[in-house]
């Protein structure tokens, strides 16, 4: 059994939607950002930062959401992941952790949209982060040149495309066109509607869109 801790519409969505694609059997502990759960120090035992994704699996526990896909996919879901010495481990490598550097965007937006009290929050900072987003979202799609990021589906479409996801909260996809149909194609997996209807409530992205 594998146990995910998550927090609705947060980088633990990566894993539990991955565990749908890989038909695991799993539970979900639901977690929220409001008030000090992840400070507990019963949580803190599991995922040093107080972050979520954690997952619990057989004796282990496993932070940090690109490893967790890494090492499922090396353990239960091979063909998920690309194995060490396979034509496309590189790439593969490559995008599943480029869902961190669209994060990171992610992270600044959700604070100066969402988080910060509206007195401290920049609008420098939105509209430089908002760039940096779409930006790296133009990285996606002049490499999208097939239905998905690899040969086939992968965990690199589950981190990639959770994060542009997101990302289409804060900028808009126009001109983005092979980006907006491989979004459309991944929305339209059984797998994704699954994992959507277990998110959870959403408590942290109430809107559809925060840019302009
Ligand atoms: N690189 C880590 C980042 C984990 C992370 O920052 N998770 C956020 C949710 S998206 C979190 O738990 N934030 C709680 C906090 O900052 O207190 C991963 O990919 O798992």
């Amino acid at each position: 059994m594998i146990t995910l801790h998550h927090v609705p519409q947060s980088r633990s969505f990566r894993i539990l939607w991955f565990l749908h694609e890989a038909g695991l059997d799993h539970e979900v502990r639901y977690h929220s950002f409001a008030g000090k759960a992840l400070r507990d120090p019963a949580f803190l035992a599991l995922s040093p930062a107080g972050r979520v994704p954690v997952v619990e699996v057989d004796q282990a526990v496993l932070f940090e959401s690109g490893a967790i896909l890494e090492s499922l996919c090396e353990t239960r879901a091979p063909a998920l992941g690309r194995a060490p010495g396979t034509v496309e481990r590189g790439t593969y490598l490559e995008w599943l952790h480029y869902g961190e550097t669209i994060a990171q965007h992610l992270a600044q937006l959700t604070f100066h949209h969402i988080a910060l009290r509206p007195a401290d929050r920049s609008p420098v900072v939105q509209k430089l982060e908002a760039l940096r987003l779409r930006r790296v979202l133009e990285g996606v799609e002049t490499a999208l040149d097939g239905d998905y990021l690899l040969d086939g589906f992968s965990a690199a479409d589950i981190m990639v495309g959770s994060s542009a996801m997101i990302g289409a909260r804060f900028v808009r996809l126009d001109g983005l066109a092979r980006l907006q149909d491989w979004l459309a194609r991944l929305k339209a997996r059984p797998a994704f509607r699954a994992a959507e209807a277990a998110d959870g409530t959403a408590e942290l992205y109430l809107k559809e869109y925060y840019g302009d």
